[in-house]
């Protein structure tokens, strides 16, 4: 899916480079352990100091990482004698009596609704029925009727996991550290909350649970009041704490962090199931690498019927997280060279992003690293922020697929965002400011109203993010792209065009569409000026490229046709512009231009058609209106490589003196 532009260490080099770095490495990790570990006592964090041959196995999986490839950890531990006989740290592994859960699941009736994940739907509904129904899906965007039938005590069935995921044993020292579970939620339905919550308790060793926190993000729901406070008493480990004015997600996994006992933070969903032994692998991990920050393979509970997804055991983990040029987090499938690497499920699969949801972190990790941006608003952006944190402050993101919870996923969000969706832009200006260097450029041009955003300094204060980055000797954002994700593509730092293509007879703009994925026709929409769908950059090889999330180019057929985007066949060395990609300006008149199919040069781009130039009449298209002018190497590069161009907002030639 993803181009690959560059090339990565082999495994040959890394086996060298992993010799000699060695004793290095030993002298850093020594260092960096005994800065983390001196402040509380952290029993499972202590041991990993002072336990040389725990030092061992994490320099083994430091060297792993060098080169930044996909990490190999050590496979699970065959036979392992322990020397000691540490009260602390007794050998072996733990035994299933010692993972028992924290609650039973009740008995279950094999037929009722959504018995071992299957779906339920009523079929023959009375006209009352149809109307719940259709209620709790306008409130929820999820079939709350089948949810309510359900039990929130269901089982999933049989474990379904790869076998090398079921086998898997762990060992005692150093103990598997305890975790915090935090929810957050807002006006969720009762019986998915509350499942949630069940299925934590029926799938998680009462000896690793500290608690569950419930954080409320200020909910208006009755049944979410006092009903649930008394409701929650009664399964002890469970608290409730609330936000009284809705504040976001972000703030509120914070109220939850700061009163959190465990040695470790899980954050989950609102509307979650979590499968057989997922608690352990996530744990694991971090024990190995307390800068890990792992996520579950997270599977689909469907939101018409509740079908949980199951994982299969002959089945290997797919997708990990990716982010594209508007800062949108998304999933795309494991480059074949990390793929290779894992040599079963049990190995993590490094991700350059995450989901944000559903993730464990060590709660001293989780402060040293900066926690969330607080000033983060609502929701969105915050999980990109913290990849880039993680992953350039020495941290690594990981999913953990033998660790599955399912989520359901929603197709639209129930709740409104108090101050409108204005904040996930401001969300993304903060990240992007902190954390992207002079990449930021690339963002802004596609999104003009975080370029306006950014020129006016409308984001609020960064300073104590800046300082952080600062204080924690992070990494520079092309490290990141270089190291982290060298499968990304770079647009142009500093295209010579870019911007809407704009008729300028009928004033509408080409657009490539709802999800043009490529291989689409474009269509002409009404101008909206903020980059997006709209936004394209004229190439020094003469493409139109849209390149957002992948990198498309504008595609003519040699006859008069509709005009499409394709994967520009331009990706690096040994490639070249296909002819059909090439494209050439030709002034008409003064300030318009006619984008002229380059191998063909009586066919124009007028509209989203090709046409013969001559029959165009006042159909000139307005070469890239300046929609981006906020950017400040936009107009140099425009006025230098082309004076007379773009716009009438756009100074002469003869102004430029
Ligand atoms: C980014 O960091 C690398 C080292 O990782 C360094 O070589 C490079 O000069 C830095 N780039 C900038 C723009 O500071
Ligand atoms: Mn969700």
């Amino acid at each position: 899916m993803r181009l690959f532009l560059r090339r990565r260490l082999s495994l040959l080099k890394l086996a060298l480079a992993g010799g000699t770095l060695f004793m290095v490495v030993l002298v850093i990790l020594q260092k960096d352990v005994g800065i983390s570990s001196n402040s509380v006592q952290d029993p499972w964090f202590q041991d990993l100091v002072e336990r040389k041959e725990r030092v061992l196995v994490m320099v083994r999986g430091a060297v792993n990482n060098l080169g930044f490839q996909i990490g190999a950890p050590q496979p699970p531990p065959v036979e392992e004698q322990q020397a000691t006989s540490d009260r602390n740290c007794p050998p072996g592994h733990y035994t299933q009596a010692e993972l028992k859960p924290v609650l039973e699941r009740p008995q279950q009736d094999p037929q009722g609704p959504g018995a071992d994940g299957t779906g339920y739907e009523k079929d023959k509904m009375t006209p009352e029925e149809e109307k719940e129904k259709e209620d709790g899906m306008t409130v929820n965007c999820f079939n709350q009727f089948s949810s309510d039938r359900i039990s929130l005590s269901r089982s999933l069935g049989d474990d379904t996991r790869p076998p090398e995921c079921v086998e898997r044993k762990f060992r005692h020292c150093p103990p598997l550290p305890t975790t915090s579970v935090i929810i957050v939620f807002h006006n969720e339905a009762w019986s998915t909350l509350l499942r949630t919550v069940y299925s934590v308790l029926h799938t998680s060793p009462a000896a690793l649970l500290t608690e569950i926190i419930m954080v409320d993000d200020a909910s208006t729901a009755e049944h979410l009041g006092t009903r649930l406070d008394e409701y929650v008493k009664q399964l002890n480990i469970v608290k409730v704490v609330r936000q009284q004015e809705r504040k976001g997600l972000i703030t509120a996994r914070l109220l939850g962090a700061r009163g959190a006992l465990g040695q470790t933070l899980t954050f989950l969903d609102a509307h979650c199931e979590c499968f057989h032994g997922w608690l352990e692998p996530l744990l694991a991990r971090i024990v190995e690498e307390p800068t890990a920050v792992v996520s579950p393979e997270i599977t689909t509970i469907n939101l018409n019927n509740f079908a949980f997804n199951k994982p299969v055991a002959t089945s290997k983990a797919q997708n990990r997280g990716n982010f594209d040029w508007s800062l949108t987090f998304g999933w795309e499938g494991i480059p074949e060279q990390e793929r290779n690497r894992r040599k079963d499920e049990t190995y993590p699969v490094k991700t350059p992003t995450f989901a944000g949801g559903l993730f464990s972190i060590s709660k001293k990790y989780f402060e040293h690293i900066g926690t969330y941006d607080d000033k983060m608003e609502i929701w969105g952006g915050e999980n990109v922020e913290m990849s880039f944190r993680v992953w350039q402050c020495g941290g690594q993101l990981e999913i953990i697929p033998c660790s599955v919870v399912g989520h359901v996923f929603r197709t639209k969000s129930p709740h409104t965002f108090p101050k409108g969706t204005e904040v996930i832009t401001r969300n993304q200006v903060r990240l992007a400011e902190v954390w992207m260097d002079d990449y930021k450029r690339i963002y802004y041009r596609r999104n003009s109203n975080a370029a306006k955003m950014a020129k006016e300094k409308g984001f609020g204060d960064i300073s104590e993010r800046v300082n952080l980055r600062e204080s924690l000797h992070c990494k520079n954002f092309t490290w990141y792209l270089n190291n982290i994700y060298p499968e990304m593509f770079i647009p142009d730092l500093t295209p010579t065009k870019f911007g809407a293509i704009k008729n300028s007879g009928t004033q509408s703009c080409l657009d490539v569409g709802e999800n043009n994925q490529g291989g689409k026709p474009l269509i002409m929409y009404t101008c909206h000026n903020m980059g997006g769908n709209q936004y394209f950059e004229y190439t020094s090889h003469k493409e139109l490229r849209h390149n957002i999330g992948k990198q498309l180019c504008l595609q003519a057929n040699p006859q008069p046709d509709q005009v499409k985007i394709e994967l520009c066949t331009l990706k690096g060395q040994g490639t070249s512009v296909a002819p059909q990609q090439e494209w050439l300006f030709t002034e008409v008149r003064k300030m318009t231009w006619t984008i002229i199919f380059f191998k063909v040069p009586t066919l124009c781009l007028g509209d989203s058609f090709t046409h013969s130039c001559h029959s165009l009449n006042q159909l000139h298209l307005e070469c890239f209106s300046n929609s981006l002018e906020g950017v400040p190497t936009y107009a140099e590069h425009l006025l230098a490589a082309f004076p007379s161009l773009c716009g009438p907002t756009h100074p002469k030639p003869s102004q430029l003196g």
